[in-house]
């Protein structure tokens, strides 16, 4: 379980991630840990809340934090579904959060997270977590998440606006990083660098076909205005966020879910997400992944690999399907949040 092995700090007997561990959870496969996990003091952790309840948000907010923050586990579980959210899932997750509908919410009703994402059995690491006592609307403010929205004391309200921005926020960051990992901290990605960050999470076993397809149709030696920058592969990864739009919106442009070419794609992102992708990002996507030549994307070649790779980012079961996953964390989160509901004896 990768909350487990990532999550570096103990305090009070439970286990926690500190932000660093989180960004790395994302970008490593594995951690070879040299040292015990640490348990906290509460002199140490009362110094972390302080710190966190007072920093500016920002896209190098958990860069920031480093090691100085807890981040729970039914936290970590939140931040992986908002790292992959289309923007328009953002209004959507904040209504979930705001039980009682008065348009912020309250460290209440954040607390609740719990019930609603927590609760899945099958997500629930076995060490650590499961004796992990729930925490009591009484308790302290315990968690870097929970001081930096809403205060040291608990006080401050969150709003649908800088929830927003703090989605944004971890998205950029999280970007940002993978860019500079696969870029090796050029400010351009060359195309074989997307290449290989494209085929990170995807299926080992077509790998060396999809290499093959590179090497054979990708000229080598380029010069800088053929390479990626920060803002294509943004606008890329904005793009495989809306997967889901963006197969309905090749369902209403191809009659019968035929395979698409470049032209076709380009207007079904348009209309997915809003923005186009840049030549080089397109070009270098349909040369790769265009395994039967005939210079067409079909679903199977294309929308299949990415939602796997998905769901091989996020380190989730990939036999489900991406559909399927969302579907359950939408059902359990209504599920979670109908009990949540008759907890607070709330008349909505
Ligand atoms: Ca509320
Ligand atoms: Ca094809």
């Amino acid at each position: 379980m990768c909350f487990n092995q990532f999550a570096s700090m103990t305090y009070n007997k439970e286990l926690y991630m500190t932000p660093r561990d989180f960004l790395f959870s994302i970008m490593l496969e594995n951690v070879d840990r040299k040292l015990p996990k640490k348990a906290l003091t509460k002199k140490e952790v009362d110094k972390m809340l302080d710190a966190a309840s007072r920093v500016q948000a920002g896209n190098s907010l958990f860069r920031h934090f480093g090691d100085d923050g807890l981040i729970s586990y039914t936290e970590y579980l939140f931040l992986l579904t908002i790292l992959t959210k289309p923007h328009t899932g953002f209004h959507i997750a904040f209504k979930m959060l705001d039980i009682d509908g008065n348009e912020h919410v309250d460290r209440k009703e954040f607390l609740k997270l719990k019930k609603i994402i927590g609760k899945r059995k099958e997500t629930v690491p076995k060490e650590g977590a499961t004796d992990m006592k729930p925490v009591a609307e009484g308790d302290d403010v315990n968690t870097t998440l929970q001081a930096f929205f809403f205060g040291r004391n608990g006080e401050n309200k969150l709003q649908y606006k800088g929830f927003c921005r703090f989605m944004e926020d971890l998205q950029a960051e999280v970007q940002e990083m993978e860019f500079l990992q696969f870029s090796k901290g050029m400010d351009t990605m060359r195309r074989e660098d997307f290449a290989e960050w494209l085929l990170h999470y995807t299926n080992e076993e077509a790998n060396e076909a999809y290499w093959e397809n590179m090497r054979k149709r990708i000229p080598a030696g380029q010069v800088k205005r053929n390479s990626i920058t920060f803002d294509e592969f943004k606008a890329f990864c904005l793009f495989t966020n809306n997967l889901e739009d963006f197969a309905f919106s090749v369902k209403m442009i191809s009659e019968a879910n035929r395979p698409i070419g470049m032209v076709q794609f380009r207007r079904a992102v348009k209309i997915a997400t809003g923005h186009d992708l840049s030549e080089n990002v397109l070009d270098t996507v349909f040369k790769i992944f265009d395994l039967d030549g005939d210079n067409c994307l079909s679903h199977k070649e294309f929308i299949g690999v990415m939602e796997d790779r998905v769901l091989r980012g996020l380190k989730v079961q990939p036999q489900r399907g991406i559909t399927n996953y969302w579907k359950c964390v939408k059902r359990e989160t209504l599920k979670g949040a109908q009990e949540a509901l008759r907890d607070t004896g709330s008349p909505f």
